[in-house]
């Protein structure tokens, strides 16, 4: 009752009463959930039903909730004063253990989130290159700055058009977007517009139109075009940095982007968003070089404690393996079920990172992603919410296991779902 008083309230004074629009719970209906407390991998609601958190805040929480060394330095840097919009010395600390983590990171930039930092990287491609055109992948989100809000055009050749309101025609003719995968299309768009392309921006391992890996050579791929055409590579690594090792995937798979976004993970749970690459790149940025780009909070000392923190902790417990093996099992283990609910179910993981897709296998692309039964995503996320398991409220996000989540969560992960499978199978 308490979230449905909330929910009734926030809609007088929030636009759909909510901060973020998927929080509204509009892909699997019903009344979102109010939360008023964490503790490692379980979250509390506003009834004071405790629930096994699956979504993780969308990926900065691979420590759990309310981590007691986090939260420390939190408090700690918190009673010192929160934010100075002067330098500290904290913010040097951070840059400096980023690029260290991550080789072939020379520079980094802190903002305030992960679209800013997407956001940044697009004008130092376009002020580095002097040219005007990117390339994005359909299904993969990078936040919601300007030139992202873009959907594919009627071409392959055709600049995409824009799928926000308030995006300008143009804005969107500059964005070119193919499918995930693609490296033919790729190459079409290169062929056509490659000395007007400043970038080519991708999450190496896609997480926005649920959990969709590239295919081998792919990646390597765009390396080798975006270099012969004098195209910056960004990977947008917010979701995906930090999460499958204490460093950037690009860096597990050897592939070194010439900029790098980075979020969520690096801020503990706090507002931070980063943006790192080659010295002779980032340095047109202010004040040296002629790109703009500022922020009152960037660098902000809380945040940046918080982070800090946390990547120390990732660096010097690395969780990665057992949380590997835990993704791993829970994947196995709902498809296994989902087999003898006979229910098409496939169910990609990397790291702690997962998606049940509601239809057969494989997932490589946004049109594969779409054939997915989005009702039977629905049912199933709300028969596990009604037996305390939070997933992510959408069909075309990821789950997210966090080194809180112990063997037994994961055994209870599986049983729930065998039971809940059952009962949403539609009844001849
Ligand atoms: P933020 O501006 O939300 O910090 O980051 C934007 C962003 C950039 N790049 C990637 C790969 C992202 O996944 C995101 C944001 N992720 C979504 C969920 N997948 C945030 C949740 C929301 O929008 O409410």
């Amino acid at each position: 009752m308490k979230s449905k008083k909330l929910f009734e309230r926030a809609k007088k004074v929030i636009p759909g009463g909510v901060n973020s629009p998927v929080r509204a719970f509009n892909s699997v209906g019903g009344t979102p959930v109010y939360i008023v407390s964490g503790s490692g991998p379980r979250i509390k609601t506003a009834e004071g039903t405790e629930l096994v958190d699956y979504c993780g805040s969308w990926g900065p929480l691979i420590l759990g909730h309310a981590r007691k060394e986090v939260v420390e330095a939190i408090q700690e840097t918190a009673s010192k004063g929160t934010s100075f919009g002067i330098n500290t010395p904290r913010e040097v600390e951070m840059a400096e253990l980023l690029c260290d983590l991550v080789p072939g990171l020379d520079m980094i930039r802190l903002v305030n989130s992960g679209t800013e930092a997407v956001m940044t990287a697009l004008r130092i491609a376009r002020g580095f290159t002097n040219r005007r055109k990117i390339i994005k992948f359909e299904g993969c989100y990078h936040g919601h700055t300007d030139s992202m809000l873009v959907s594919a055009g009627s071409g392959l050749l055709t600049g995409g058009i824009s799928s926000s309101a308030g995006v300008s025609k143009e804005t969107a003719a500059e964005t070119f977007v193919v499918p995930y995968n693609d490296l033919n299309a790729v190459l079409e768009v290169f062929k056509r517009h490659g000395n007007d392309i400043a970038a080519v921006i991708i999450e190496p391992v896609a997480g926005n139109m649920g959990l969709v890996q590239t295919v081998p050579g792919f990646l390597q791929g765009l390396r080798d075009i975006t270099a012969r055409n004098k195209s910056l590579l960004i990977f947008d690594e917010v979701i995906t940095g930090f999460r499958l090792a204490p460093t950037t995937y690009g860096r597990v798979i050897g592939i070194t982007p010439d900029l790098t976004c980075l979020g969520k993970i690096i801020g503990g749970g706090m507002p931070i968003g980063a943006i790192g690459g080659k010295a002779d790149i980032m340095r047109i940025l202010a004040p040296l070089g002629s790109v703009y780009q500022a922020g009152t909070l960037s660098g902000n000392p809380v945040a940046v404690a918080a982070g800090l923190a946390t990547l120390k902790l990732l660096k010097k417990e690395k969780p990665y393996p057992t949380i590997a093996q835990h993704g791993k099992k829970l994947a196995e283990g709902i498809t296994q079920a989902a087999r003898k609910a006979g229910i098409k179910m496939f169910c990609p993981c990397i790291g702690g990172m997962f998606t049940p897709f509601f239809c057969d296998g494989p997932v490589t692309s946004l049109a594969d992603a779409k054939k997915a039964d989005t009702k039977t995503y629905a049912a199933f996320f709300h028969g596990m919410l009604d037996n305390g398991i939070y997933l992510p409220p959408s069909q075309f996000e990821v789950g997210f296991i966090s080194a809180t989540h112990t063997d037994s969560d994961i055994i209870d992960f599986i049983e729930k779902a065998g039971s809940v499978l059952i009962e949403i199978k539609p009844k001849k």
